[in-house]
Formats: C-alpha cells, structure tokens, sequence
C-alpha cells in the first residue's frame, strides 16, 4: 500500500492487524480509514500521512490515530491538554530590528458540529464561511476590518494576499490527496483587520487559522492580541477540543494548542553554517521552514523559525519556547564573524 520510500509516521504504524480492524469503519459523516490515508499513499513523502475528517475520527480510528499522535508529539493519552492564552512579559530579542523581520502566530480551529475541510460538503463549507463571517462582526478597535471571499476578489489579488504572507493559495498536493482543495475557491476568504496585524483564514487547512502578525519581533504583543481576537471569536463559535488532544484539527500535527508561532528571521551568516542553526533548532525544540511556509525554500536568508511542540504545553509555553530559542540565535548570528 505505502511506497518503501515512504518514511511517515502512517506507513511506520499501520500495521495489517490495524488495517483490517479499522477498514469497514466509518464516522457518522461517512469519514473512512481510506479518506484518512489517501495522502499518504499518494504522496509517499509524507512525514505524517494521514488526516483526521470530523471530531469524531480521532475516536473511530483511535487505533491508528493513537500511535501516530504518540510518536510524532512524543505524547501518552493519559496525558491532559490545558490551554493558558496569559500573556507573559517578554523582552523583544530584536529590538534593533536588525534580524527579525516580522512575527506572526496562528492558531488553527475547528467548528465543534460540522465536518472538518477534508470532508466537508459544500453547503458545510458555506455554513463555517457564514459562521465566522458573523462571528466577525464581534471584533472591533483594533481588531475591526473586513473580510475577503475568494469567490468575489481577483485571482491576482488573492494571490497578492499570499504572496505578502497574509493569505493562502489553493493547498499543495498533499492537501489536494486529502481532499482539502474542493470546490476551491468557493467558501475560502479572509478577515483581514484595517491595521493587518489580525488575520482570519477561512476553509483552508482548517475551518478557521486565527493569525496575529506584526512586522518587529515583539512576540508578547503578538500574542497579546491574538488572545484578545480568539476570546471574542469564541463568544460566537464553539471549537472542537478535546481534554487530551486540545484543539482538533484535520492534521494530527497541529493537534493540542494547534499553534505555531513564528518569526521571519534574516540569517546570512548562520546560513552558511546550517549544521550549527540545525543543532540549535533541535536543542530548543524549533521547526525551520522556508520563506513562503512548509515545505518551500529558504529566499535572501530568511528563514521561518517557529515552536515544534503543540500538544501537552500551553500557548503562553509555546510563546516562552520560542522566545528562548529566538533570542538564542540572534546572540549567536551576532557573534559569528561577519560573511
Ligand atoms: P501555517 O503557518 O499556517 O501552518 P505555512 O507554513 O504555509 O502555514 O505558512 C503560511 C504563511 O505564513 C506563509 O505565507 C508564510 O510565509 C507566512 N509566515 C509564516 N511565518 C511568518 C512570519 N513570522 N512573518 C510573516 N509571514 C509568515
Ligand atoms: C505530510 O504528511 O507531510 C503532510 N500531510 C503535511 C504534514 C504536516 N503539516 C501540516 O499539516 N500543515
């Protein structure tokens, strides 16, 4: 079934006895263990592979989702999750703005009652759209904006929303597998506030990615205001969370704060040692991606840095881990001799 190129976390532990166990199932909206997989035996370099279709997967298939959970955020099930959106007083490791050139942290988040984008039908799809564009009206002072639908804006325009790293382009392949690229691009937009420091994607990945950005390296004031955008949203919508998993979402990667946040960061001279800035993101527990997101490259230096772990730790610890790490690789950026 899996290519034996294939290193995901489903090909590791999807073994026959799981397989037949898990094969007849299916979720009360017709969610089945081949809908979870396809991306994975579609794209045999998948690093997870398998997606979760509605709140209810993660107990239908637990025996194939408990394994994959476990192994890639290092997580027991006897384990709880707590959210903590308190905002510690951190110091911005850039002040200078000399290294970071912009933060920006998400959270992903699902509607409790429907189906997750990877299953959805396309009167759900519009229903999450109508939901959060109401929701929407909630969000006022700083947060107050407007919001985009893909179906009435240009082609050009959308793509310039994402190209300027505050929209999304139609899913790559991966997410195309899995069945997230549907109907594109009815029923995605985004809320986008008049000052475009608090961001709203709508039917992308997830029902909703919250994002808060800002063009310096202050990661408290960051998260100071998505913490104040989440809290009103959540008067009008209610997520899918669960005491173990968190915040539920259509990849189990994102499962628990389901956050990643993250700074822009220019690097010219850590560049050229990558096995020392590797070491260092290992050490602190950080992911590297590329300037334009996951699996993209690296351009003019700038690399994406952001918090590995999700699951079992609290936003504000999210933040503070970040922090660390951050202020760790701008000391030692510093200290290397100059190109
Ligand atoms: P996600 O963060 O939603 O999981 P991606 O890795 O695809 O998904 O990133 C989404 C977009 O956010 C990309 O355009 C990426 O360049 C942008 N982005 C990520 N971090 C930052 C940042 N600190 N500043 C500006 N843009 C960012
Ligand atoms: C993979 O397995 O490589 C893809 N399905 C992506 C996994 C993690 N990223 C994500 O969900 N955004």
């Amino acid at each position: 079934m899996f290519e034996n190129s294939s290193n995901s976390f489903i090909k590791k532990h999807l073994s026959k006895d799981i397989f037949d166990k898990l094969k007849t199932k299916k979720t009360k909206s017709g969610f089945t263990l081949y809908h979870a997989i396809k991306s994975g035996i579609e794209n045999p370099d998948s690093s997870v592979g398998i997606y979760a279709g509605d709140k209810e997967t993660y107990e239908e298939f637990f025996e194939i989702f408990n394994p994959v959970i476990s192994d890639y955020h290092s997580f027991k099930l006897t384990n709880f999750h707590k959210s903590d959106f308190s905002v510690p007083d951190l110091s911005n490791p850039d002040p200078e703005k000399k290294y970071i050139i912009s933060t920006r942290i998400r959270v992903a988040r699902n509607l409790e009652k429907l189906p997750f984008t990877t299953n959805t039908s396309l009167k759900e799809r519009k229903e999450v759209e109508k939901k959060a564009v109401k929701a929407f009206e909630l969000l006022d002072n700083d947060l107050s904006g407007n919001f985009f639908s893909f179906k009435t804006i240009s082609d050009s325009q959308q793509r310039s929303f994402s190209q300027n790293h505050i929209g999304f382009n139609k899913g790559d392949r991966f997410q195309e597998s899995a069945g997230i690229n549907r109907d594109w691009p009815d029923a995605r937009g985004i809320f986008i506030s008049n000052n475009e420091n608090f961001i709203v994607w709508i039917n992308e990945e997830d029902h909703l990615r919250v994002i808060s950005m800002q063009k310096n390296g202050d990661i408290s004031e960051t998260f100071n205001r998505l913490s104040r955008g989440i809290a009103i949203l959540e008067k009008n919508l209610k997520f899918a969370f669960d005491d173990h998993l968190g915040y539920l979402t259509a990849c189990p990667s994102n499962l628990g704060t389901a956050m990643r946040a993250s700074v822009h960061i220019r690097l010219p001279n850590l560049q050229k040692k990558k096995n020392l800035l590797e070491d260092i993101a290992e050490k602190y527990n950080l992911q590297i991606r590329g300037t334009h997101g996951e699996k993209t490259e690296v351009k003019g230096a700038v690399f994406d840095i952001s918090n590995r772990q999700r699951l079992g730790i609290t936003e504000k610890e999210c933040i503070k881990a970040l922090h660390k790490g951050i202020c760790t690789i701008v000391n030692l950026e510093k200290a290397l001799p100059p190109l």
